[in-house]
């Protein structure tokens, strides 16, 4: 049965039968000292806090057997799915594909690559390498999600105005009903994090909603 989450703009009605919870690029990189993030001159904290939240929210999509999508940024070793422009755009030696504190950076397969071990995915749960910001580039994860009739998605992870803002508007504009848990995301810029919850609820959800994971713990109760 549907139900309605309490959330900005207006109440999110949520069907257990066609919702999927999305977390975005939990991925050591960006999150603990002395990787890519960190190197960056990020102060990785801030998306350190975050982590006991967003494994509330997968432990009650894992309690209901409602559907997990994880995500990482990740290119092939050979970099053939990595675009010269993307590439180049960092620092030298700090580049996707350079050697970091972590292993290659932004590779499949690195250590740094690695979702959390806290927040690690589980059997049966979708795992999904994207070589773009937005999820949907190059993964083939509208045709899993469609295989599984989701028409709604739930989103956490990070960044908040990077990846997570671009995967929303990515499936916003494919027709699924997107909701931001706005206290399992986080940026590296609380300003911009801010910015992008405001943009994403703004204009009657001209992106979608956003609700904390306490609302969304009470509705599902
Ligand atoms: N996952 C994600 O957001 N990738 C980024 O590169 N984010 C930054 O904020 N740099």
């Amino acid at each position: 049965m549907a139900f309605a989450v309490p959330a900005r703009p207006y109440d999110f009605i949520l069907d257990p039968k066609h919702v999927a919870l999305v977390v975005i690029d939990m991925q050591r990189d960006f999150i603990e000292t002395g990787g890519f993030g960190d190197a960056l001159g990020n102060d990785v904290s801030r998306l350190t806090k975050i982590v006991p939240t967003v494994a509330a929210l997968i432990a009650l999509f894992r309690a209901r057997k409602l559907p997990i999508v994880h995500t990482r940024e990740a290119h092939r070793p050979d970099l053939s799915d990595c675009p010269p422009a993307k590439r180049l755009r960092g620092k030298p030696g700090l580049r996707i594909g350079d050697v970091g504190a972590m292993g290659r950076i932004l590779v499949a397969g690195e250590p740094g690559n690695q979702i959390l071990p806290e927040l690690a995915p589980v059997e049966g749960e979708i795992v999904i390498d994207k070589p773009g910001k937005g999820m949907f580039w190059g993964t083939g994860l509208q045709d899993t999600l469609a295989g599984l009739g989701i028409t709604q998605l739930v989103f956490a992870g990070v960044t908040t105005e990077v990846c997570v803002q671009t995967s929303m508007r990515e499936a916003n504009d494919r027709g699924y009903e997107c909701m931001l848990v706005e206290d399992a995301t986080e940026s590296y810029f609380p300003e911009f994090k801010a910015a992008a919850i405001e943009m994403i609820v703004a204009q009657g959800g001209i992106v979608g909603w956003a609700t904390p994971l306490s609302v969304l713990e009470n509705a599902f109760a």
